[in-house]
């Protein structure tokens, strides 16, 4: 039988960097975005929605006859509060609750750093389950999105496991992301071991390449069967040639969420 995994948010930078990656021969992939999906190249077994994950009644018609979903949706950055409570806090709730009405075990939900990123880095390692500490209206929104996470496998035995994202991208792009880098290959072997390993309940994990300046804790994501193999390291001496060492003073440097906890960060209100 055909696997079929939703993707919402798969029009965004990490929806598009894991379509290829995902893909399988027998596998399905439902894309979910309101900005347009580029379509399928032949050998690709896509279905492609256009609806908003606020949308409820969308929502659940996009969960009919699927697995898993991978919750990537929302904004991706900071924006106004209502913005944040509509589309990310109210928008993970709809996404949770359709894929319980249609029956679907398991969700994979898309956390942040941000959820956590006061905490300060003197502190040591940033260990799993680290007690919420949000830098933005966006951070909160992460938060909330772990505890809709952890309400719906308790309440309802759903499998639902919420990823820390470091920072997701080709490469990284400054001195901070050589130690927060998820590499989009380990990226999908993150999501991969996610959507497989047995019964999970519900879980936190950070979502991090094994990078030689890493700051998190890869225990918990290998638990669950991930295994790192990049390095941003490869990466460094371009990187700090281009942008510089981070200076030990800025909150770049101090804190997880990086200059989102700098007092010159523009918070929307
Ligand atoms: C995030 O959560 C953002 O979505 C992404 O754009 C990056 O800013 C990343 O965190 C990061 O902290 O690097």
């Amino acid at each position: 039988m055909t696997e079929r995994i939703l993707i919402t948010g798969a029009a965004g930078i990490v929806g598009t960097l894991m379509r290829s990656r995902l893909a399988a021969p027998d596998r399905t992939l439902r894309l979910l975005d309101i900005a347009p999906i580029p379509p399928s190249d032949s050998d690709e077994r896509v279905e492609i929605v256009t609806a908003s994950v606020t949308d409820a009644a969308a929502m659940e018609a996009a969960c009919a006859d699927v697995d898993a979903v991978i919750h990537l949706g929302g904004h991706s950055l900071e924006r106004p509060w209502a913005e944040i409570l509509d589309v990310n806090i109210n928008g993970t709730h709809v996404v949770l609750e359709a894929a319980r009405r249609a029956g679907v075990r398991r969700v994979v939900l898309a956390s942040s750093n941000h959820a956590v990123g006061y905490y300060q880095r003197s502190s040591g390692e940033a260990g799993d389950y680290l007690f919420p500490q949000p830098d933005t209206y966006y951070g909160v929104s992460k938060v909330a999105l772990e505890a809709l996470g952890s309400l719906y496998a308790s309440r309802y035995g759903m499998d639902v496991i919420a990823v820390r994202i470091g920072s997701c991208f080709e490469k990284p792009r400054d001195a901070r992301m050589l130690s927060t880098w998820l590499s989009p290959d380990d990226g999908a072997r993150l999501f991969e071991a996610c959507l497989s390993a047995p019964s999970p309940g519900f879980r936190v994990v950070w979502g991090v390449s094994d990078n030689t300046r890493r700051w998190f804790s890869l225990a918990e994501a290998e638990a669950l069967g991930y295994k790192s193999q990049d390095d941003s390291e490869v990466f460094a001496e371009e990187v700090v040639a281009e942008k510089g060492e981070l200076d030990p003073a800025s909150p770049a440097y101090t804190h997880l969420g990086g200059v989102w906890c700098g007092p010159d960060f523009d918070t929307a209100v």
